[in-house]
């Protein structure tokens, strides 16, 4: 039962099923393209995406970069969200490895309208670093975790292209996104050049990105994958997990919706913690203590075996995934809200 840890879908430890799949994978050299199993899934991740070609990379980090560098020259820009994990959690790569300038827009609604896209598309000009590259995030994680719809995101994609953009989107969580929105992952990626989604998130595999588009596009962020450092040799022992985890961990996240939904609702019960409403939630639940006694509240909880996040003073992230049950969500809930009420 304990510890029951909600920091994060990216703390889920490989299954013995999925351990099995990794122990017996064919592998290669995939520096050469020979590793079958690492071919097998890049085959997979593109056909799911309705993409020409996917490349496996070892992190959701490394294939946002990638993506970043293959779209954008030195000295050009990308627009993104100013909330946007590419801007906030990814130690400003774009920046310090590819001098891409990061062009900050409001993404508070967790998509970015069209407006906001054309007012950072400026007119050519000496004086303006050129805009290359629109990216959005879906689902979107420091708003709530939200599932953005397909409309939206193709409203903002369509308004980049009409400037000449291209459009990347950080789907670390898009199949979280799509059983929110009951519809298929490609459908989001329908609407972009490029897609990056997670394989070591609420798929349970322990490393692993995959980065999807057109055949040219891949072929150069597989360029810039041996430069950043993220080509691996055997790795089918590491692709062997992700093809597992598409085959048998897509259906099963709406399981991780309805505890975290279940989540939100106990700890809206006990009326010291202020949960933060989402218009279509997923995996993640998003809470404030109003006042400033709670400021420790997720250290106290660690201390009787409830872990989860802090992400600025008094506000808190829980995330649910395939190692938490219903049972342990229940019971984490009432010692949440026990600490929460002696803050
Ligand atoms: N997110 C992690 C932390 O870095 C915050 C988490 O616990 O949620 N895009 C999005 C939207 C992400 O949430 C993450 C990881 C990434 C990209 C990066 O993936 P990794 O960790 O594989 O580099």
């Amino acid at each position: 039962m304990f510890p029951v840890d909600l920091k994060s879908d990216t703390v889920t430890k490989p299954s013995q099923e999925m351990r099995r799949a990794m122990a017996s994978a064919e592998v290669g050299d995939d520096v050469y393209g020979e590793d079958p199993t690492v071919n097998r899934l890049q085959e997979m991740a593109a056909e799911i995406m309705g993409k020409e070609a996917a490349l496996f990379l070892p992190s959701g980090t490394m294939g946002n970069l990638a993506a970043v560098l293959s779209h954008c020259g030195r000295g050009e820009a990308a627009i993104l969200g100013a909330s946007c994990h590419m801007q906030n959690y990814e130690a400003g790569g774009m920046a310090a490895l590819g001098s891409v300038v990061p062009l900050l827009a409001d993404d508070s609604s967790g998509c970015i309208p069209p407006e906001e896209v054309r007012a950072h598309c400026r007119p050519s000009d000496i004086h303006f670093a050129p805009a290359r590259l629109l990216c959005l995030e879906n689902t979107h994680n420091r708003m709530g975790g939200r599932a953005i719809p397909v409309e939206s995101i193709r409203a903002s994609a369509d308004e980049a292209r009409r400037h000449g953009l291209s459009v990347h989107i950080d789907g670390a969580r898009i199949f979280n996104a799509a059983a929110a929105w009951g519809c298929e992952a490609r459908e989001f990626a329908s609407c972009a050049d490029s897609i990056q989604f997670c394989l070591s998130k609420g798929l349970g595999a322990p490393v692993g990105s995959m980065l999807c588009g057109k055949s040219d596009f891949i072929d150069e962020a597989r360029r810039w994958r041996k430069c950043l450092g993220g080509a691996l040799r055997q790795s089918g022992v590491l692709a062997a997990a992700g093809l597992y985890a598409l085959e048998h961990n897509i259906d099963r996240l709406k399981e991780d919706h309805e505890n975290a939904a279940l989540l939100a609702r106990l700890l809206s019960e006990g009326d010291v913690l202020k949960v933060e409403h989402n218009e279509k939630p997923t995996n993640m639940v998003y809470c404030n203590m109003e006042d400033d006694t709670g400021a420790d509240l997720n250290v106290r909880c660690a201390a009787k075996g409830v872990l989860f996040n802090s992400v600025s003073a008094g506000r808190f992230r829980l995330v649910t995934h395939l190692d938490v049950s219903r049972e342990q969500v229940v019971r984490a809930a009432s010692i949440i809200l026990e600490e929460a009420a002696a803050s």
